[in-house]
Parts: C-alpha cells; sequence; structure tokens
C-alpha cells in the first residue's frame, strides 16, 4: 500500500509533562492530533532505520485508535518492528521491560496513568527510550519544538492490525509481532524474588486483596499472585481492564481505593492490602491495620530489599523525588550507601539507574521501583513486600514500628488542591517564592527555618540542569514544607503541599498524621496564603 504525505497544521500544546503528553480525549481526538505528536517524536530521533519500538498501553478509551495510527506512521517512518501487548494492553513497567529485553530502540506507552479514563476521560502517550525509561527533557523539549513546526507527517494506508491474538504479520515492509503483555514480565519476576516462598506463604493460609482498579495491573495480579504463587481466587479484586476502569479514578490512594483501605482498618482484616493505578506503576501497601505511606515504603523497602534474592547482594544506592519524605534518607546513612534527591518524574532517576549508582528508586506519589526496568512498579513493590513478610515471618504493622524505632518517623501527608485557575496558583507560587530570601533563620512558633530555596538539580551523570522544582522550606529540625505544582494535571493547575515532620526513634510514633502535622499544615496556609489567593478553603485530596 502506498505511503502517504498529509499536510496538517501544528499545534501550541503539545508539550509533554511530567511524564508524556496528557490530555482530555476529546483534545486527543482532533484531527491529526495524534499524527501530528508521533511524527514529531520520530522526527528528533536520529538513526530510526530498520529499528524496533514497544508499544502498548492500560487499554484506556481511545487506547486502541491511538495505537493503530501510531503503528502506521512507525511503518511509514521506516521501523523495522513493532511489540505490542496483545490488544494493544501493556502495563508500563512490562512496556520498560520489554524494550530492554528486546534491546528495542524505544518505545511508545499509550496511558495517562492514575486519570481517570473514559470518553470524558484523560488519554496520553510517552516517549520511553532504549533504556526503557521515560525520555528526558532533553528529547522531550526537542519534539515539542518540532510540534510547534511540523507541516506534515507520513501513514501507510493499511488497513488496521488484528492485535486480538499473539502472532506476527506485517504492516508494509515493517513487522508487527503481537506478544502476550505478561509473560516476559512474569518471567523477570521470578528472577527477582522467592517464588517457593511466597507461594508458602499463601499455602499458610495468609490472607491478601490486591484491587487492581479494573485497570491493566489486573491480568499480571491474576497470573502471578493467583495463577504462579497460589494466591486463593479472588484476591485480585476488580481485576478486568476496562476503558472507562469502571468509572472510578484509578489512583491507589486513600481517597480513591477507599473500599480497600476500610477492609484493612476492619477488625478481621486480611492480613495485606494493595491496589495499583491506571498503567500499573504506582502501588498502595496497607497492612492489617496499617497504612504504610509511599516515603515510608521506599525506605522499608529499601532497608529490606536483601530478604529477597534479586536484591541479596545490597543495594548500591538510592533516589528519591524531592518532595518524597526523607525517610529512606537514614536508611542509606545506615548502610553507607549513596542517597540522592532528584526531581518529580522517574525521568530523572534513569541516568542513576544507568551507571549502577542507585538501586532503588521511590516517590510520595506512591511509585517504587528498580533497576530491573526504567518505570516505576506497581506490582514488584507489592512482591518485594510480600517476600519480606515471608523472610521475617512478621506482619506490616510489626516491621513498619520496628523501623521507625531504628530510624524514627517521618510524619507525612501531601494536600492537593485541583483544577485551579492557573493565574491563581502561579499567584500562590509566586508569594512563597517572593519570601525565600528571607525566610532563612525566622522563628515560627517551635519552627525555626535553616534554609528555603527553588529547587534545582543538577545531574551528576550527564551535567544536566533542571531549575524551578518546587519550592522548599526546610527546619532546623528536619521538618519541611515543599510546594510545587503538578505536571500531570490535564485541566487548569494542581498545587501540591507538601508536609514533613521528623519524630526521632524514642519519640511519639503513634499520632494521628494530620494532628501530627498540624503546627506545619497552619503554617504552610500562612506562608502561601493559599486560601485568600485560590478562594479554597480546603485541599481536594489529602493523602
Ligand atoms: C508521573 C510520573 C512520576 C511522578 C508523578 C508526579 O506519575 O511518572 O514519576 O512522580 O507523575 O505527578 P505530578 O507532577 O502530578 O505531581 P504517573 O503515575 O502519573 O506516570
Amino acid at each position: 500500500m502506498p505511503i502517504k504525505t498529509i499536510e496538517t497544521q501544528p499545534f501550541p500544546d503539545q508539550k509533554p509533562g511530567t511524564s508524556g503528553l496528557r490530555k482530555r480525549v476529546a483534545h486527543y481526538q482532533q484531527l491529526h492530533y495524534v499524527e501530528n505528536y508521533v511524527q514529531s517524536i520520530f522526527d528528533v530521533l536520529e538513526g530510526t532505520d530498520g529499528q524496533t519500538l514497544v508499544m502498548g498501553g492500560d487499554g484506556r478509551f481511545f487506547n486502541k485508535e491511538a495505537i493503530q495510527t501510531a503503528m502506521k506512521i512507525a511503518a511509514a517512518h521506516g521501523f523495522g518492528r513493532v511489540i505490542v501487548g496483545q490488544n494493544g494492553l501493556l502495563s508500563t513497567p512490562a512496556a520498560s521491560h520489554l524494550i530492554r529485553h528486546n534491546k528495542a530502540f524505544g518505545g511508545l506507552v499509550f496511558s495517562a496513568s492514575h486519570n481517570p479514563g473514559g470518553p470524558d476521560g484523560d488519554f496520553g502517550i510517552k516517549y520511553n527510550i532504549s533504556n526503557g525509561g521515560p525520555a528526558p527533557e532533553r528529547i522531550t523539549n526537542a519534539v515539542f519544538a518540532r510540534s510547534k513546526e511540523i507541516t506534515s507527517f507520513r501513514i501507510t494506508e493499511e488497513p488496521d492490525v488484528d492485535l486480538s491474538s499473539v502472532g506476527t504479520q506485517k504492516l508494509d515492509d515493517m513487522t508487527v509481532e503481537v506478544v502476550d503483555p505478561v509473560a516476559d514480565y512474569a518471567d523477570l519476576m521470578q528472577t527477582l524474588f522467592d517464588f517457593a516462598a511466597l507461594h508458602g506463604l499463601f499455602a499458610s493460609g495468609f490472607r491478601m486483596k490486591f484491587d487492581a482498579m479494573y485497570a491493566i495491573t489486573g491480568p499480571y495480579a491474576k497470573a502471578i499472585l493467583e495463577g504462579m504463587l497460589g494466591a486463593p481466587e479472588g484476591t485480585v479484586i476488580n481485576a478486568l481492564p476496562l476503558p472507562d476502569f469502571g468509572g472510578g479514578h484509578p489512583d491507589p490512594n486513600l481517597v480513591y481505593a477507599k473500599d480497600l483501605f476500610d477492609e484493612l482498618m476492619a477488625p478481621d482484616a486480611p492480613d495485606f492490602g494493595a491496589a495499583s493505578d491506571g498503567d500499573g506503576d504506582r502501588n498502595l501497601i496497607i497492612g492489617r491495620n496499617r497504612f504504610v505511606t509511599p516515603s515510608d515504603s521506599l525506605a522499608l523497602l529499601a532497608a529490606n530489599a536483601h530478604h529477597a534474592p534479586g536484591y541479596a547482594k545490597g543495594i548500591t544506592g538510592i533516589a528519591r523525588s524531592m518532595p518524597t519524605s526523607a525517610a529512606a534518607d537514614r536508611v542509606a546513612e545506615k548502610l553507607g550507601i549513596e542517597m540522592h534527591e532528584t526531581p518529580t518524574g522517574w525521568k530523572f532517576f534513569g541516568n542513576l539507574l544507568d551507571a549502577g549508582r542507585v538501586t532503588i528508586c521511590g516517590e510520595e506519589s506512591a511509585g517504587t521501583g528498580s533497576d530491573h526496568v526504567r518505570e516505576k512498579d506497581g506490582l514488584w513493590a507489592v512482591l518485594l513486600w510480600l517476600n519480606i513478610l515471608a523472610a521475617r515471618k512478621q506482619g506490616v504493622d510489626e516491621i513498619v514500628r520496628e523501623h521507625w524505632k531504628t530510624y524514627g518517623r517521618n510524619y507525612y501527608t501531601r494536600h492537593d488542591y485541583e483544577e485551579i485557575e492557573t493565574a491563581k496558583a502561579e499567584a500562590v507560587m509566586e508569594h512563597l517564592r517572593t519570601q525565600l530570601g528571607e525566610l532563612p533563620g525566622q522563628n515560627f512558633g517551635s519552627l525555626t527555618v535553616a534554609a528555603a530555596d527553588d529547587f534545582s538539580y543538577l545531574d551528576p551523570i550527564d551535567g544536566s540542569l533542571a531549575e524551578h522544582q518546587g519550592l522548599r522550606v526546610i527546619f532546623a529540625d528536619g521538618s519541611r514544607i515543599v510546594v510545587r505544582l503538578s505536571g500531570t494535571g490535564t485541566v487548569g493547575a494542581t498545587l501540591r503541599l507538601y508536609i514533613e515532620r521528623y519524630v526521632g526513634p524514642d519519640g511519639d510514633h503513634d499520632v494521628e498524621t494530620q494532628e501530627a502535622l498540624s503546627e506545619l499544615i497552619g503554617l504552610t496556609s500562612e506562608l502561601t496564603n493559599i486560601h485568600r489567593l485560590t478562594g479554597r478553603d480546603a485541599p481536594t485530596v489529602i493523602t
């Protein structure tokens, strides 16, 4: 079939955010919106002729159409092969693994992650490079620049590829390999974890609930937990990926996974509860009567990773995004290993992982992962937790408490103000930014400001500089207030306030979180003037 060159007009707004280009579905459905963006990505890549690309997504509405379009543009661009998940499905960590496993040139991940789906929901496309991780800013900036000047794209006129069964087909000269989305990923997990011990855990009557939130992790969790590890059927709930995630919001936090939380807090709760998000890279961990914050989970996983065979030799270093609590820093200090503080976004971990400087990374936004792929990995975090529980023969609550007794506790909360008018959100940032210079040395009640800045990060591997990555106010006792604008929303702006207070090993670890942080929460309102500047009197979501 002929390849056609089609004229197009540039869109001004194809600027990738924290993790790819996320927009409302209707926005993506505009004529040539997908074509322009995919062509802009391919245009900035060099040496793509005959190369392999991986494609797959979380199954949300518009996934199939976008993948078909992207494959047709890839064929016209001269790629040699596309490896695509059956029915267009791949979790984000599985896509990352397939890129690495097949030494592919890169991949396209079709997802808006934890954002709601369906015709009125969100859609997204993200380009990952050959290490399996999200493209660094040098590439995303080039894509944006290209998207503003694009005048045409090239596409084959072949009919759609049948993605319903595993096998190899041709799309013009390009080979399309439809693969089982789960198989290679499940193999990888077996190299990291003690599957025999996990099987034994479930055989001993250990009870678990995994909420797949009608999103992509369902097939993975079913195959691994119930299929390979013998967990009873029904352990994985909401397992069938649906284009609109069953009308839910596939964000595994205490608001959107409240039913799971309530079940774990009940008197006859299961031993362990977990959930993952739309594209399977986030995780929520709840033990019986014990919620584990993502920041604590990172610290606990790093401190206990050696219990899993894949990490038995120890870890080389830990990285966390700047707003993530400093709990992991104390673990790194004790282990005598490197600790890195990066801007928000998994892409900033890639260089450190590639250079072998860190083994485990994590973010407050419910993401943890390791050097096994270059994305965060929800099910990996769950399996590592299970491996630790099996090896230590203790419950989550006991393990968490022991951790705090050793390292102290970082009380932590995030307050989100969603869908604020962009100008008002920027006014809040500006209000705090202008005070940064004069804050150090000032006292607020029992708190003394030790430092205040607009966070910037100099990548120690490639020397690239990322500026304006969030405002920090750091207190002498290790407490912190961080304020930043989300880079993943699609409507207006979302302001995130991150609040943290450290209490040492002998301190009180049993205070309710919001109460433990009340003084800092009050101070955050004062310093940002958020209520007056936004007209909102409370956060939309507290986690
Ligand atoms: C994405 C990135 C994460 C990042 C998160 C923060 O998560 O992959 O690395 O921590 O965004 O989002 P925001 O900028 O809204 O705070 P995901 O799961 O949406 O891909």
